[in-house]
């Protein structure tokens, strides 16, 4: 088979990138290793930027999104008892929007099919050849028979545990990593949220989030020490600790209910330099990881398809290359600065096994700071709001 681009992964990146380029007369294949049921089943992020929002709206695939996604103007820092409200909208005129990952993806994939968009699901054992030529290709094995698709340009959206990634030379590369000693646990359940908007405590016990995906489905997160599994913490026993950490006043407001869904997700921050390597051009988790306390991890997949999509068409459609050569300087450029708002929360909300009393008693003084300063207020809802692209 040929083609003009080859994607492989079929999560937000890959599928947003697809229609970007395909709505340009683009032809894209689209080579995910799963069922699509898998892909959907998946519980990820929840929160999308304006830039995010604005990608999906272009592209018209935003019916739902507007329909069913709850606009939020604000969310709150909560320190033991006391809650921090960061008007976003007030601070910034922007507002955020609370729809799900597996929302997003679900639209994408039916448009895909509307659209005739190609996606090849259970293609697996992928492989990248000749990446660093001028006739790449990348192979895979469909319904037990050797398959080949060559193209002009590669693009890598299957995420941290992907082939290409591996597929980069490591002398042409630099990595940058940093490991948290804990995981968030979470829990979906059908009952309403505690909360009009998300709440991130930080308690003596540690951190807590309640979030949402609707008024009727709520999303929240406990840290856990690495070490835990889930089958040691019964539904009964992560409401308790989310009580505990939300605080009293909040806690009036917590209804329970049976987990549709738990999981633990460990927590890294991870930076791949470079995003291109000849005719493979790395986005989204694939090149980097972010911890998810600054809900940046999907909305980045999108900002770096916006900058790859505007890469490829000057490329395809009117014959320029030199966006092509600047894509990773621009893609990383935003990376690095969601990579440190993300840690510099994930530092500011969460207990290191390493902390002393010095070490909380700086957390609370910073979060009293953030309470009583506007600049520090808007600093955070300029970094949450998503920074321009
Ligand atoms: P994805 O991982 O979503 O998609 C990659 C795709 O490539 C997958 O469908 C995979 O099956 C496919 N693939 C992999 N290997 C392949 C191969 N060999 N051949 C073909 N296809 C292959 N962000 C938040 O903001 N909030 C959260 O709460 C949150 N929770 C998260 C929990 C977890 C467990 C994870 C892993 C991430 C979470 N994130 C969260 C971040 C998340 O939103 C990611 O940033 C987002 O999914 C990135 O999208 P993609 O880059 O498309 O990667
Ligand atoms: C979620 O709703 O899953 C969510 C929201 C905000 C975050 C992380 C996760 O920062």
């Amino acid at each position: 088979m040929k083609t003009q681009v080859t994607i492989i992964g079929c999560g937000p990146a890959g599928l947003l990138l697809g229609h970007l380029l395909h709505a340009e007369g683009i032809r894209v294949v689209i080579l995910e290793k799963s069922t699509q049921q898998h892909v959907l089943s998946r519980i990820r992020a929840g929160v999308l930027e304006k830039g995010t929002v604005k990608l999906l709206d272009r592209l018209g695939i935003n019916q739902r999104l507007h329909a069913e996604g709850l606009t939020h103007s604000g969310f709150n820092l909560a320190c033991d008892e006391n809650l921090i409200h960061i008007n976003i909208e007030r601070l910034t005129g922007e507002t955020v929007m609370v729809y799900g990952q597996t929302e997003v993806t679900q639209d994408l994939m039916d448009c895909a099919q509307d659209r005739n968009l190609e996606i090849i699901y259970e293609a697996t054992d992928v492989a990248l050849h000749n990446i660093d030529s001028d006739s790449p290709y990348v192979s895979y094995i469909k319904e037990g028979k050797e398959q080949r698709i060559d193209s002009q340009l590669i693009a890598g959206c299957d995420g941290y545990h992907g082939p290409s990634r591996q597929a980069i030379p490591k002398a042409s590369s630099v990595s940058f990593e940093r490991a948290y000693p804990f995981g968030w646990l979470g829990i979906l359940a059908d009952v309403a949220p505690c909360n009009h908007e998300l709440i991130y405590a930080s308690h003596e016990r540690g951190f807590a989030l309640a979030s949402m995906r609707s008024n009727t489905r709520s999303r929240y997160y406990i840290d856990v020490p690495l070490s835990e599994k889930i089958d040691d913490w019964s539904d009964e026993r992560i409401w308790d600790e989310i009580t505990v950490r939300l605080g009293s006043e909040v806690a009036a407001n917590i209804i329970r209910g049976p987990s549709i869904e738990k999981s633990i997700a460990p927590l890294r921050s991870f930076v791949f330099e470079t995003m291109q390597y000849g005719r493979l051009f790395l986005a989204g988790d694939s090149a980097h990881i972010v911890p998810p306390t600054g809900a940046k991890g999907l909305n980045l997949a999108a900002s770096d398809v916006a900058y790859l999509a505007e890469a490829m068409i000057a490329y395809f459609n009117r014959k320029e290359e030199s966006v092509l050569k600047d894509y990773t300087k621009r893609a990383l450029a935003r990376v690095w600065k969601s990579e440190r708002f993300s840690w510099s929360l994930t530092k500011l909300m969460h207990r290191f096994p390493e902390d002393g009393a010095f070490e909380r008693a700086m957390q609370v003084a910073e979060l009293d700071y953030i309470a009583h300063s506007e600049a520090a207020q808007t600093c955070i809802a300029e970094n949450y709001i998503g920074l321009p692209l």
